[in-house]
């Protein structure tokens, strides 16, 4: 067994590989504000296919492009309906009001990260002078803070139905949606469904060092293009970068199965551990979250062994699989669990 640092805080943790890099150094790059860069736009063509949408924008990262939706979807002072365990609404340093000026408003995510349609349809306000205008409404697949969580294509129809009847458009943040496709064993565009956009990242499960696009029809992506712009976010030769999310593309989709699996075994072996408070049948994708009675003097203690996890919540702990954690890692990580657990009574 080697002492090698085993580093479960994130997916976002991987760097290139050779074959990535590369890919990088060998990409063809222009101007791409001028829309002259051939691999951002190769990239974004990908992405639009992918996703069963017009269009795509190559943004900087999954917050730039959560930021980014409500920009265009909504007006100053509209409302937006998410998840109550949403990342929007957890991790992205209040943005929706700071820079978009949307306010958000939680429907409560069950364990599984669902929404529940009745209470997403008491939440869209009627016109009333008083009232905002509800104009979107986020949903987020897969669920980070439910544990991975995958939403199912019917779900999400029945959410994308409910607030179109209502004149409400529908973001996905799809920061993980490959990761769901990949679990539910259907075509992305199908996870994806009849929401207006939806964004995904490469620097997740998919290994590229930096990037995310944000998918929809022509119109919304030329609203989206000119807010990136004024976030600062338009990139030169970005087909640099864009390059590693090409290679990400062909070659990283297919493997993200083994993390779901290793993810499995991790569940599993740390459920077994008395002080842990885990069901690992609920374990769908590359997302592990337990509960603990002292989590951070568990996660000093899981420092400590070499193995490093955050802490979303007082009582919780987060272990994420990714590429460069093969399966005999996972053994390592159990090992080193094991021992911790006792080190920390
Ligand atoms: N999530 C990160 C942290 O911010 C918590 C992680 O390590 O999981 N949507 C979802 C569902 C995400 O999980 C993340 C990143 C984002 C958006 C934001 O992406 P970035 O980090 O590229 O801005």
């Amino acid at each position: 067994m080697s002492d090698r640092i085993l580093d479960l805080r994130s997916d976002t943790v991987t760097v290139p590989s050779a074959e990535m890099r590369r890919a990088m150094y060998e990409a063809e790059v222009g101007d791409d504000v001028f829309g002259e860069d051939p691999t951002v736009r190769r990239l974004e063509e990908m992405a639009a296919e992918v996703t069963g949408k017009e269009a795509a924008l190559f943004v900087s990262s999954g917050s730039m492009g959560n930021l980014i939706a409500l920009l265009s979807h909504c007006q100053r002072a509209d409302e937006a309906i998410c998840g109550s365990e949403a990342h929007v609404l957890h991790y992205e340093v209040g943005g929706a009001g700071g820079v978009a000026s949307v306010t958000l408003r939680a429907a409560r995510n069950d364990a599984r990260g669902r929404l529940d349609p009745a209470e997403v349809e008491s939440l869209i306000r009627g016109e009333n002078v008083h009232t905002p205008r509800t104009s979107l409404l986020m949903l987020e697949n897969t669920h980070n803070r439910c544990s991975g969580a995958v939403i199912s294509v019917e779900d999400t129809q029945q959410l994308c139905d409910l607030a179109h009847q209502h004149g409400v458009a529908v973001h996905i943040d799809g920061a993980r949606i490959f990761n769901a496709a990949l679990a539910l064993g259907v075509p992305l565009a199908d996870v994806a469904g009849t929401a207006d956009s939806v964004g995904f990242c490469l620097s997740k499960g998919l290994g590229a060092p930096v990037g995310s696009l944000v998918c929809g029809d022509g119109a919304f992506i030329s609203s989206a293009r000119k807010n990136r712009k004024m976030l600062g976010g338009g990139m030169r030769q970005a087909g640099i970068i864009a390059a590693a999310g090409v290679w990400a593309l062909q070659n990283m989709v297919e493997r993200m199965a083994e993390d779901h699996a290793n993810a499995k075994v991790l569940a599993y072996g740390l459920a077994e551990i008395p002080t842990i408070d885990l069901q690992p049948d609920t374990i769908e994708t590359n997302i592990v979250i337990f509960r603990t009675s002292d989590a951070v003097g568990y996660a000093r203690a899981l420092k400590a062994s070499g193995v490093l996890c955050t802490m979303p919540g007082p009582d919780r702990l987060r272990m994420v699989t990714h590429y460069g954690i093969e399966r005999a890692d996972i053994d390592t990580v159990l090992v080193r669990a094991r021992g911790a657990a006792l080190a920390a009574v």
